[in-house]
């Protein structure tokens, strides 16, 4: 019989064993550590922030699975298997994850928090609105997130420009790619959304210096940054200077570079800083479950495996 181990830490396992249990009564699905299963029997490990040292332990692997569309959580295990590692790409957590690009950049467009705080002071203050037009958005990351949330922000009407490693051809959205254009890009870009992963190349890149270069004449005043990607992208005390400074006008957080975030973070209070627990776009057992599934039973079948991760790009 098949096994499949599940070495979760932070989330709960039961409603991805229940799921499977539907969909797969053949298949063998413990919670990892379990007593009645040796590691050598495991066939496909099913992870997120896995504790480590676990993976190196199961000597018979076929394949990783990361439950997250992300795989910083995995690859910095130094004894990874040398197994296919396969992240999630699937429409239920792409469309989440575009939910929240749209909400957040749409927030800070129509200057919502402003008027939160105008209501909450009972102040009828006639704050003047743009088209989405005079908006332009940068998203940092075109892959499977950040290219459908580039679509939906163009559908909105947003001028919208991304950046990548590799150019990319998307209607309506102008392409930018490598080290050498990113310049450009953030000098075009008054909300800059950011979906990349975190590699070595990518640590720390939403840093003063870059905040610096982003576009400082646009409706809002000054530029704003969302950032869903990870946490260890940011340094978050420079993202305070620059609040104070006013070099940024205001933040979207979903990810920090401690998770859960300390109490005494100053970004809890911030007038400039909304932040989510990240949860931008949840890994849902219900959709993703049959998504996992589906690529066992090809690679069973002999098909090869889709959605595997290059190791050496970190993503
Ligand atoms: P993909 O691998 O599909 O896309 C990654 C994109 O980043 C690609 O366009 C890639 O360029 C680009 N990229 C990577 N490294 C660099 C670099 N050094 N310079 C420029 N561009 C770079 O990933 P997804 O879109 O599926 O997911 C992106 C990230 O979102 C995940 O890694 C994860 O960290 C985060 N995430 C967060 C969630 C949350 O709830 N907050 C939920 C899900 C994901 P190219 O296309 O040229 O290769
Ligand atoms: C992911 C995440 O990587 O939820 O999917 O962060």
């Amino acid at each position: 019989m098949t096994k499949l181990a599940l070495v979760i830490s932070r989330w709960d396992p039961q409603p991805w064993i229940d799921r499977f249990a539907h969909l797969a009564p053949e298949l063998n699905v413990c919670k990892w550590p379990d007593d009645d299963t040796p590691p050598e029997d495991i066939d496909y490990a099913l992870a997120w922030q896995p504790p480590d040292g676990v993976l190196a332990g199961f000597a018979n692997l076929k394949a990783i699975f990361s439950l997250g569309a992300g795989v910083d959580h995995i690859l910095r295990e130094p004894k990874l298997p040398d197994v296919p590692l396969v992240r999630v790409v699937d429409p239920d957590l792409t469309m989440r994850m575009s939910e929240y690009v749209c909400l957040h950049v749409l927030m800070h467009h129509r200057q919502q928090r402003l008027m939160d705080a105008d209501q909450a002071n009972t102040d009828w203050t006639e704050r003047p609105q743009w088209s989405a037009s005079a908006m332009r958005v940068g998203v940092m990351g075109l892959g499977e997130l950040g290219r459908d949330a580039a679509e939906k922000l163009v559908h909105l009407g947003f001028q919208v420009n991304g950046w990548s490693n590799s150019a990319k051809q998307i209607d309506g959205v102008t392409s930018f790619a490598g080290k050498g254009e990113l310049d450009a890009f953030l000098g075009a870009s008054d909300i800059l959304v950011c979906l990349l992963p975190h590699t070595p190349d990518t640590h720390a890149i939403l840093n003063r210096d870059l905040f610096r270069k982003l576009k400082t004449d646009g409706p809002l005043g000054a530029p704003v940054l969302i950032n869903a990607g990870r946490g260890k992208l940011q340094v978050e005390a420079d993202i305070l200077a620059s609040l104070d400074a006013g070099e940024l006008g205001a933040v979207t957080l979903d990810v920090f570079e401690t998770e859960p975030l300390p109490a005494d973070s100053r970004l809890w209070h911030h007038p400039g800083v909304t932040l989510t627990p990240h949860n931008a776009a949840d890994s849902d057992p219900e959709a993703l479950c049959k998504y996992i599934l589906g690529q066992i039973r090809r690679h069973e079948a002999g098909e090869t495996l889709q959605n595997v991760v290059d190791r050496g790009a970190g993503y």
